[in-house]
C-alpha cells in the first residue's frame, strides 16, 4: 500500500514538473490556439494523449513483474518524451502557423530508438537472447534518421537522404522479421510474446510507412500541404507510440506471475 503510495505520488511529481516545464513554454508565446485550427487542436489532442499514456504507463509499473518493469518503463518513457515534444510543437504551431519537420526529428531520434530497443527488451524478458540484436537494431534505427535528417535538413541531396534512410529502416524490418531477432521470436514458444512481436511488426511495417511517404510528397514530388502533412504524422505518432506502448504492456500483463522460461 505504501509502496503503491509512493509510486503514484512519484508519478504525479514527473507529470507536474513536465507540465510546469511545457506551459511556461506556451505562455511565452502568449498567442491561444484558434477554436477553428484544427491542426493546432489536434497537436493538443495527441498531447494529452501521451501525458495519460506516460502516467499509465509508470503506475502499471506496480502491476508487472520484475522482468517486464524495464519495457513498460521504456514504453512510458517514449510517451513522455513525445508529450514534451508535443506541446512544444504545438506553441510553436499556434504562433507561426508551422512546424519545421525538423523538429519532429528531435522527437523521433530520441523516441525511435527506444521503440526498437523494446524489441530487444521483450525478448529478454521471456528467454536469453544476444545482445548484437540490440546493436543492431539501434544503429539501423540511426542511419534512417540521421540519413532522412540530413536530406530534410539540405545538408545532403534529398534523394540521397531518402536512400540512406529506406536502407536503415530496410535493414531493422530484416531484422525483426528474417534476422537474430525474428528467429528468437519463433523459439521463444511464449503464445503472448509472439502475438505481441507480430503486432509490434506490423506497427513498424503499415505504421512507420507513412513517415517516409511523408517525406517523398514533402521533398521528392511535393504535392502535400503542411497542414495535412502535420495532421497525418500527428495521427501515426498516437497509433505508432501509444498503441505500441499498450501491446508491450498487455504482453507484461499477460507474462507477469510466470517465471522466466
Ligand atoms: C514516434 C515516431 C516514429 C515512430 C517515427 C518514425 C520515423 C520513421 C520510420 C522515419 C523513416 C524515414 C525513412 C524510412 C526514409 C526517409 C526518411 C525518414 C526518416 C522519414
Amino acid at each position: 500500500m505504501r509502496e503503491f503510495f509512493m509510486k503514484t505520488l512519484k508519478t504525479l511529481a514527473f507529470a507536474a514538473i513536465a507540465l510546469i516545464g511545457a506551459s511556461t513554454g506556451a505562455n511565452a508565446a502568449e498567442v491561444f490556439l484558434a477554436t477553428d485550427d484544427f491542426v493546432g487542436i489536434s497537436f493538443w489532442l495527441i498531447s494529452m494523449g501521451m501525458l495519460a499514456a506516460t502516467a499509465f504507463f509508470f503506475m502499471e509499473q506496480a502491476n508487472v513483474s520484475t522482468q517486464w518493469r524495464k519495457s513498460v518503463n521504456v514504453a512510458g518513457l517514449v510517451t513522455g518524451i513525445a508529450f514534451i515534444h508535443y506541446m512544444y510543437m504545438r506553441a510553436v504551431w499556434v504562433e507561426t502557423g508551422e512546424t519545421p519537420t525538423v523538429y519532429r526529428y528531435i522527437d523521433w531520434l530520441i523516441t525511435v530508438p527506444l521503440q526498437l530497443v523494446e524489441f530487444y527488451l521483450i525478448l529478454a524478458a521471456v528467454r536469453k537472447v544476444p545482445t548484437g540484436i540490440f546493436w543492431r537494431i539501434l544503429i539501423g534505427s540511426i542511419v534512417m534518421l540521421v540519413g532522412g535528417y540530413a536530406g530534410e535538413a539540405g545538408f545532403i541531396n534529398a534523394m540521397l537522404g531518402f536512400i540512406i534512410g529506406m536502407a536503415g529502416w530496410i535493414y531493422i524490418l530484416y531484422e525483426i522479421f528474417s534476422g537474430e531477432a525474428g528467429k528468437s521470436m519463433a523459439k521463444s514458444g511464449n503464445k503472448s510474446l509472439v502475438t505481441a512481436f507480430s503486432a509490434l511488426r506490423m506497427i513498424v511495417t503499415v505504421g512507420w510507412a507513412i513517415y517516409p511517404l511523408g517525406y517523398v510528397f514533402g521533398y521528392l514530388t511535393g504535392g502535400i500541404d503542411d497542414n495535412s502533412l502535420n495532421v497525418i504524422y500527428n495521427l501515426a505518432d498516437f497509433v505508432n507510440k501509444i498503441a505500441f506502448g499498450l501491446i508491450i504492456w498487455s504482453c507484461a500483463v499477460a507474462n507477469s506471475g510466470k517465471s522466466r522460461a
